[in-house]
């Protein structure tokens, strides 16, 4: 274990969890973590600590094994500034990097997952700034994350905070929430991924109707046509998408890893070389520990005892 992911949990642990989930107080206020790595716990003990500006995070699962990164820029409804997303590249990067996490929930408010990137922070960019600067490239990280992200969605998730969910892979929904890609009503266009991951999501036609329109459309809808796999009562989605982490936890976790890679690269390549990757991915389990473990344990009729390697 990295010396940042060990300090990751050992620090959530230290902090507290609460069981509550979307009653006030949601998360400990209090929970902090280091950014600098390269220290020795003893040594960044004595360090200054920083805490999260725009996320809480919290540690869930009957074995600790889930984090909860919830957005948590409420007066501008978690709209995608710059420093949040840093920082959420940054959480999302060490809690990969951390044994003892098996799967991430990703949530934002009640009122909403997040109402896209930041317009008064975009308002006055100019071409050759956005393309100089790289803007907003480390968006891109949230996708590369090896482990599983949950997204769970209240609210509003348009724009970029659509595109971030879809980032994510398995979306669960509250039952007010609103998908939308409403990018063209500010004369311009999804550059998240939304002209991209939509229509892989929902098809073409949808997509385009989306995208060209601005519309929004609520879970139910999103649910019907496959961008979000269930929905749930708004105060219960949480609770259902740790469950589902939980379960995801329990699995070896190289092997989820390996599962995640084999899907996402179905978005990526040719029916055949898809199959021929999975084949291979398939193949490489028989190298593992893990695999002849849960073979054996379906065999001797007990529960497998994953060690990961
Ligand atoms: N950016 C900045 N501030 C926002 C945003 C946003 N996206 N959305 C809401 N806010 C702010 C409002 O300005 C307001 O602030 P204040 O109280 O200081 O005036 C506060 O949040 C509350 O918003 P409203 O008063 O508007 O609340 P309503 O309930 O009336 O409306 C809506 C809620 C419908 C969500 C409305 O706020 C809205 O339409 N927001 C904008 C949605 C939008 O257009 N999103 C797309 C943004 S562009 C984008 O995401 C491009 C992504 C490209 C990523 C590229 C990566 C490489």
């Amino acid at each position: 274990m990295s010396f940042l992911a060990k300090t990751f949990s050992q620090v959530i642990a230290r902090a507290g969890t609460t069981t509550a989930l979307l009653s006030k107080p949601r998360y400990p206020t209090s929970l902090t973590y280091r950014l600098a790595s390269g220290q020795s716990s003893q040594q960044s003990d004595n360090k200054e600590q920083k805490k999260y500006e725009y996320l809480l995070v919290d540690i869930k699962g009957k074995n600790s094994n889930v984090a909860l990164v919830q957005l948590n820029r409420p007066k501008a409804l978690n709209a995608l500034c710059d420093g949040l997303m840093r920082e959420l590249s940054t959480v999302l990067e060490t809690i990969d990097k951390d044994d003892k996490i098996g799967c991430i929930v990703l949530t934002g408010s009640t009122r909403a997952f997040a109402a896209g990137a930041d317009i008064r922070e975009m308002q006055n960019n100019t071409l050759a700034q956005v393309v100089g600067a790289g803007f907003l490239d480390q968006w891109s990280a949230v996708a590369k994350i090896k482990k599983p992200i949950i997204a769970a969605v209240n609210g509003f998730a348009l724009g970029g905070g659509c595109e971030l969910s879809m980032m994510c892979d398995i979306i669960y929904a509250g039952e007010e929430a609103e998908f939308g890609q409403p990018e063209i009503i500010l004369g311009t266009i999804p550059g998240a991924g939304g002209t991209q991951r939509l229509p892989r999501y929902v098809g073409k036609s949808k997509a385009m109707e989306m995208v060209l329109t601005g519309n929004r459309i609520k879970a139910k809808e999103a649910h019907q046509i496959g961008l979000v796999s269930a929905v749930y009562p708004a105060n219960q989605l949480i609770d259902e998408a740790v469950k589902t982490a939980e379960k995801i936890a329990s699995h070896s976790r190289i092997v989820v890893q390996l599962a995640k890679e084999a899907v996402n690269t179905a978005f990526e390549t040719t029916l055949a070389e898809g199959n021929r990757f999975e084949k291979r991915i398939f193949h490489t389990t028989f190298g593992l520990d893990d695999r002849k473990e849960g073979m054996t344990a379906f065999v001797e009729k007990r529960k497998p005892n994953f060690t990961g390697q």
